[in-house]
């Protein structure tokens, strides 16, 4: 069994109101038909990988709730109710509370600041807490005590500036090894681990994610998944170029764990 071994998920659909989505840039937003198209692939992709996935009824008030990895953690040990940094994105964890209760012993709120999921860089021996826009180092600390009850260590990073969240430019890809961009990896965070760089042009590519024996990869990105595979892992290019409108990635758009009661070998 490995940190990657996986058997449930959950995601939330997106409401009409997505095409509203947050996003860095002023082009155009994507259209509701695609990013539906794209999040069903998405949430296929997943049971492919051999998860049990619920999948959450749409909040028209919230367009960016899709993405329920910001608003929350999920571990083995329990879940963790963030405090997104985000003012339209504020309310989504509560959201999320009864469904984790209905699915965890142990669901617990950041107490304090700021801090996003996307900012969470998971690995067997530390968990990498990213410095943003949303982030902040009240919301970092209380996160490191948090994580701390779970008996995991928190290491606080700062990526450079511009980065929206630490792990659109990083990905764990197996135990030893992360994916990054070229500018993440030269701030030196990742000392001790063999670090792959995306091509230069693929920048967006280093937000993939690894499920059990498989890697979901965005098909924009088609160096990357060359260089994924000559790492000896199964990648799964996944459209996604709609979604990516409101700068997100693979590893946002779901919560993933390995449940008490889980039963196949993965
Ligand atoms: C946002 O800006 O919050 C959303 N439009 C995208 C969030 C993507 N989440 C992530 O990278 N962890």
């Amino acid at each position: 069994m490995t940190i990657f071994s996986f058997d449930r998920a959950i995601v939330r659909e997106p409401a009409a109101s997505v095409v509203n989505g947050l996003r860095a840039g002023d082009h155009e937003g994507p259209g509701f038909d695609g990013v539906a198209r794209e999040h069903a692939s998405y949430v296929d992709a997943l049971r492919h990988a051999g998860l049990e996935v619920t999948v959450l009824p749409p909040l028209p008030a919230y367009p960016d709730s899709i993405f329920v990895e910001d608003p929350a953690l999920v571990f083995p040990e329990g879940a963790i109710l963030l405090r997104p940094g985000a003012p339209t994105r504020a309310n989504e964890a509560a959201e999320l509370e009864a469904p984790l209760r209905a699915m965890f012993d142990t669901v617990i709120w950041l107490p304090e600041g700021h801090a996003d999921g996307g900012d969470v860089l998971v690995t067997p021996d530390k968990v990498f807490i990213g410095l943003s826009d949303r982030t902040d180092e009240a919301g970092a600390n209380a996160l490191i005590e948090t994580l701390a009850g779970f008996g995991r260590r928190g290491e606080i990073v700062t990526p450079p500036p511009g980065t929206l969240h630490l792990k659109t430019a990083s990905s764990l890809i197996d135990e030893e090894t992360i994916l990054a961009t070229e500018a993440l990896a030269a701030t030196g965070i990742f000392t001790g681990f063999r670090v792959l760089t995306v091509p230069a042009e693929e920048q967006g590519g280093a937000n993939v994610l690894r499920l059990n024996h498989i890697v979901l990869a965005g098909s924009a990105f088609p160096r990357t998944v060359e260089l994924l595979a000559a790492h000896g892992l199964e990648p799964i290019p996944l459209e996604v170029g709609e979604i990516a409108k409101i700068d997100a990635g693979l590893t946002c758009m779901s919560l993933r764990w390995r449940s008490a009661g889980a039963t196949q070998a993965l």
